[in-house]
């Protein structure tokens, strides 16, 4: 098949129709550009996706894991043939750079390529009795129906490390994108309906934030939601954590990090600033693995701090369908509450990275700006020196261009600086002393630790997640995800023809 663009994108629930207004996902890069006007769902669409997801996974669970295993992966090859278009897609709704944006939708087919395989998997174990006839085993059951809420910085890849999973292990699937990436979703979601899934099995319903969290407490309480994936702010998450806690359910939570990035006396100086100048200004600082704080080793921080500024200072800003290191900020709405955080830079700052902070164009221009303005939501890269712990440029995540600079004495010292914000998601640490690494990694809390590379760019298949503010410890990706979508059956099977008490009749001495 060929992925078609079309003009509106609505909810896509198998026999379910729906009405009502429309707002328009515009080009953050030519916010004029409408890319598609996207319906809205209200709760009561929210909820009757969930009913026809309820009643249709029953049927998907009964095929054959391997035979779901092929699904995933004419998914993974209709998303390869159609790469290009979505990429470009992704490009012109969400305004990364197109060279991020195909890595975004390779992502997507090396998940596909590794749960395919997961099919002809998905082991149980054979275990031990203390009795004699009789055998333990475990099974992985689905969970039921999904409803899976995403952020539109990763339009496609992030809500693939739930889809693909949760479709495999015979989960059906609610997904609610962001609406400013709906076509993004739209897009994705013809081709997973398109690779074999049953009709019902996953639908895609865009709506705002309040009938989402109406929809959400509305299906939790018919019983028809059974887990929740969510990949957005620690805000949200917090909502979402508290309304599953009422129902007994554990949420997959992704959320926020200040990621830190610790710059040790025998560093590659000129590794470390690359790496830091991707963590913190690549996709304009909006992943959840941005760089927050460089933490510098004060004998070499005045060397690392010149050759920051000078390779910031250069870096290309604009059109992201040209080579730029970042483009415009995601929308209207991540503009205003970035330009709030740009207020967070008090007289004790010292600012340096670009000639102003705030909205490129608008003031001092950007020299080398590659492209047009075109009005688009273009952010000066901003890196504050002299960051204080107590300063809430210190503690909360900002999401857009701007990285802080502070430095440390004692490992333990930058330790401690970086575990301070109370995120735990990513952590990089550049240094050639393996015993600095491990230490480090010992007592940073973040979940994943990148030694001598950037704190963004995980691999597909590595345990994906955080602690504290960044989420409640869940995992995605790799086999790790699969304690997301599925549970634990024991099963003890007695052949021995009485009744055997455990612990009672047990011969263990
Ligand atoms: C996110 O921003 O929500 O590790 C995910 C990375 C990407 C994923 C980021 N692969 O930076």
């Amino acid at each position: 098949m060929t992925l078609v663009h079309p003009p509106l994108v609505a909810p896509m629930i198998e026999g379910v129709e729906t009405e009502g207004a429309t707002v328009a996902s515009t080009n953050p890069a030519r916010p004029g550009e409408v890319v598609a006007e996207v319906r809205l769902a209200g709760p009561a669409v929210l909820v009757a996706a969930a009913r026809v997801a309820k009643v249709a996974q029953r049927g998907w669970a009964d095929v054959p894991a391997p035979v779901r295993g092929t699904v995933i992966g004419n998914f993974g090859r209709l998303v390869e043939d159609n790469a290009e278009t979505l990429a470009r897609l992704v490009t012109r709704e969400v305004g990364k750079p197109l060279a991020e944006a195909r890595g975004e939708v390779r992502e997507i087919i090396d998940t596909c390529r590794f749960f395919l395989g997961e099919g002809r998997r998905l082991y149980g174990e054979t275990v031990p009795s203390e009795m004699p006839d009789k055998q333990l085993f475990t099974f992985r059951e689905p969970v039921g129906v999904m409803m899976v809420i995403t952020a539109g910085n990763f339009p496609v890849a992030v809500p693939s490390w739930y889809l693909v999973p949760a479709l495999l292990c015979g989960n059906a699937v609610v997904w609610k994108p962001a609406e400013y990436a709906a076509a993004c979703a739209r897009a994705l979601t013809e081709l997973a309906q398109h690779a074999g899934l049953p009709p019902g099995v996953l639908s895609m319903v865009p709506a705002d934030g309040p009938s989402t969290a109406d929809g959400l407490a509305q299906a939790l309480a018919a019983g028809v939601v059974d887990k929740v994936g969510f990949t957005g702010s620690t805000a949200v998450g917090r909502q979402i954590g508290a309304l599953c806690g009422q129902h007994l359910q554990t949420p997959c939570l992704e959320l926020g990090g200040k990621n830190p990035m610790v710059v040790t006396p025998d560093a590659d100086i000129d590794l470390a600033v690359e790496g830091a100048l991707f963590g913190g200004f690549g996709t304009a600082g909006q992943r959840c693995t941005s760089l927050g704080t460089l933490i510098v080793h004060e004998s070499v921080y005045a060397g690392f701090k010149r050759r920051f500024a000078t390779a910031v200072e250069n870096a290309p800003i604009g059109d992201p369908m040209r080579a730029v290191l970042y483009g415009p900020l995601l929308d209207a709405k991540f503009a205003a509450a970035y330009e709030q955080h740009l207020g967070l830079i008090r007289a004790h700052h010292t600012v340096f990275g670009s000639t102003a902070a705030g909205l490129i164009g608008v003031g001092a221009p950007r020299r080398g700006f590659v492209g047009d303005l075109d009005r688009g939501h273009y952010y000066h890269p901003v890196v504050v020196d002299g960051l204080l712990p107590d300063d809430e440029l210190f503690r909360e995540e900002t999401f857009g261009p701007i990285v802080g600079l502070t430095t440390y004495r004692t490992l333990d010292e930058a330790i401690e600086l970086a575990n301070l914000p109370g995120y735990g998601l990513s952590s990089a640490i550049y240094t050639n002393d393996p015993a600095t690494v491990f230490r480090f990694r010992r007592g940073i809390s973040a979940g994943m630790v990148s030694v001598n590379n950037s704190t963004s760019g995980a691999e597909a298949h590595l345990p994906f997640g955080g602690n504290g503010r960044s989420g409640n410890g869940s995992r995605q990706s790799g086999r790790w995800v699969l304690d997301q979508v599925t549970r634990w059956q024991s099963v003890n099977w007695d052949y021995s023809g009485r009744l055997q008490k455990a612990q009672m009749d047990t011969a263990v001495p």
